[in-house]
């Protein structure tokens, strides 16, 4: 709709389309300056950023399932757009009583600072501030400049002087953008630094990882090997942090004889071993794409309990991340039961991305990613649960959360057709650390037949299997369930993912030609 341009005739104010452009570009001059800024002092302390971290952290359990669950690894991108449409809204409320209620829609423009302020200096330090504060003068300075009233000293002028008025729309829209684009470009040339360093590679493992049998992969199916790119990401961090190894530091710590303080570069000198481990999310449903498989690289964690001298009565192993208050809970018992957990380095060969925890995460075979694999870590403490309680655990996730048994049809997709020259049903199961022992398929809930395994790679990965269909042509549904090398099957009936990972069977429908 085309709004008309205030009539210079016109005694009072612009008409309502122009009053609410003014308060959202002057709303969105203060959030992109503030973005900019932002990215300069500290990435997570852009006030859009803040307000959408301290609204992850603080909502209730039952909604961030729901995100997960809903918008799946867009939820990042929707927040902040839901964030951004409230705040227009909001501003173009403000922009249409600014002529009338000067003052009023001043302090609502400076009450978006104060909510930025509030919400980076509570998750930082005072200079978190910074951007905040930015982006409230350049809010209460664009308002202001806007709607100033000239009539008051020529009041032969109108209200407000419209040349002026579009240049000063104009400018706060370069002002926005300048901020804005300015902060994401400045973003993405950091980005641009660490593919840099990243260049010059890890030094080559002296545990190599044992070679894939031929046929762990069946063809036609989910890559055996997940890519960087196809790995799944969660985390509670709407930025992805990029972290400058110069400066950086992990300190292991707690109740320990010898704690120790490693550079990335003493990190690096460390005993490195390479496996395969497949990686799942509590928040997996049953059938969903939380899970992945790669070759990691790393520290051994019996290397660094060995180092430090773990003393006795030690029951958790606390890790701490770079980028938040993320802090999480492993038991001790995991990480020195002689399984491959370990402070990883390198994914798939390659320096570990951003996204995946540069420049060290933890990773532990059989346990839920939330109480295990710590990315962007700063510190690991060795300690008891009475003394210290993780950022889930205060959420009211479980504690001890070994990753459930699980298996899932590939193929066909649901609601595809099964084509008569190859009628092959194909699936994948994990049950990370006890291995999986067999799968066993059901048509339109009849006897359960056993699939065929494809090869075992090892207990810490995941298990793909096949199914040659025989049945009658038409429609039918498929049932999956595996049974792990301890014996237990997947039990049927269905649980949601919170506290401590979905149960049940995952089931297709499917058209037999
Ligand atoms: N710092 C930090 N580490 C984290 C998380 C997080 O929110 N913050 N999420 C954990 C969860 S819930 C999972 S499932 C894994 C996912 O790792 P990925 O993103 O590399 O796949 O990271 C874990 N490590
Ligand atoms: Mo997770």
């Amino acid at each position: 709709m085309e709004a008309p341009v205030p009539d210079l005739a016109a005694p009072t104010q612009p008409g309502a389309g122009w009053r609410a452009s003014a308060g959202m570009v002057a709303a969105l001059a203060a959030v992109g300056v503030g973005h900019g800024v932002g990215v300069l002092v500290h990435p997570v302390s852009s006030p859009l950023i803040a307000v959408g971290s301290t609204l992850i952290d603080a909502a209730p359990t039952p909604a961030k399932e729901f995100a997960v669950r809903t918008f799946g690894t867009n939820d990042k991108p929707i927040l902040i757009g839901s964030i951004g449409a409230v705040l227009l809204v909001f501003a173009a409320v403000l922009g249409l009583i600014a002529w009338r209620h000067r003052a009023l829609s001043l302090v609502g423009i400076s009450l978006l600072g104060v909510a930025g302020l509030v919400a980076a200096v509570s998750r930082g330090t005072a200079i978190d501030g910074i951007p905040s504060l930015a982006a409230g003068v350049v809010g209460i300075a664009v308002l202001s400049v806007l709607t100033a009233d000239r009539s008051r000293r020529e009041p032969t002028k109108a209200l407000p002087d419209r040349r002026r008025f579009l240049v000063g729309l104009g400018g706060a829209a370069a002002l926005a953008a300048i901020g804005g684009v300015g902060g994401i470009l400045l973003d993405r040339s950091r980005q641009a630094a660490s593919a840099a360093r990243r260049a010059l590679g890890l030094p080559v493992p002296a545990s190599k990882a044992p070679p894939l049998p031929a046929g762990a992969q069946v063809d036609g199916m989910t890559p055996f090997m997940t890519s960087i790119e196809e790995f799944y990401r969660v985390d509670i961090s709407l930025v992805t942090p990029r972290i400058d190894t110069e400066g950086w530091a992990l300190t292991i710590d707690g109740m320990v004889d010898r704690p120790l303080t490693l550079t990335y570069d003493e990190l690096l000198r460390l005993p490195l071993m390479e496996r395969t481990i497949t990686l799942t999310c509590v928040s997996n449903e049953v059938g969903g794409p939380y899970v992945g498989n790669a070759t990691w690289i790393g520290v051994p964690f019996s290397e660094i309990i060995k180092r430090v001298g773990v003393q006795a009565g030690v029951q958790q192993v606390f890790s701490y991340s770079l980028d938040s208050d993320y802090t999480c809970s492993t038991p001790y018992q995991a990480v020195s039961d002689g399984r491959d957990a370990m402070i990883v380095v390198g994914m798939n060969g390659q320096v570990l991305p951003d996204k995946n925890g540069f420049p060290a995460r933890m990773l532990v075979p059989g346990l839920f990613g939330f109480v295990s694999a710590t990315k962007w870590l700063k510190r690991i403490e060795f300690t008891t649960y009475a003394a210290r309680s993780a950022y889930w655990t205060d959420r009211r996730w479980a504690t001890d959360a070994p990753i459930l048994t699980q298996s899932r049809i590939e193929v066909p997709k649901s609601l595809a057709t099964l084509p008569k020259a190859k009628p092959v049903i194909a699936g994948v199961a994990w049950a990370q650390h006890r291995g999986i022992e067999k799968v066993e398929i059901r048509i339109d809930g009849g006897e359960w037949a056993e699939t065929k395994l494809a090869a075992d790679a090892g207990v810490d990965m995941w298990r793909q299997w096949t199914y040659r269909y025989d049945g009658p042509p038409g429609l039918h549904s498929a049932q999956v369930r595996a049974t792990d090398q301890t014996g237990e099957t997947q039990p049927e009936a269905r649980t949601r993912v919170f506290p401590s990972g979905a149960r049940g069977w995952h089931e297709i429908q499917f058209t037999a030609e």
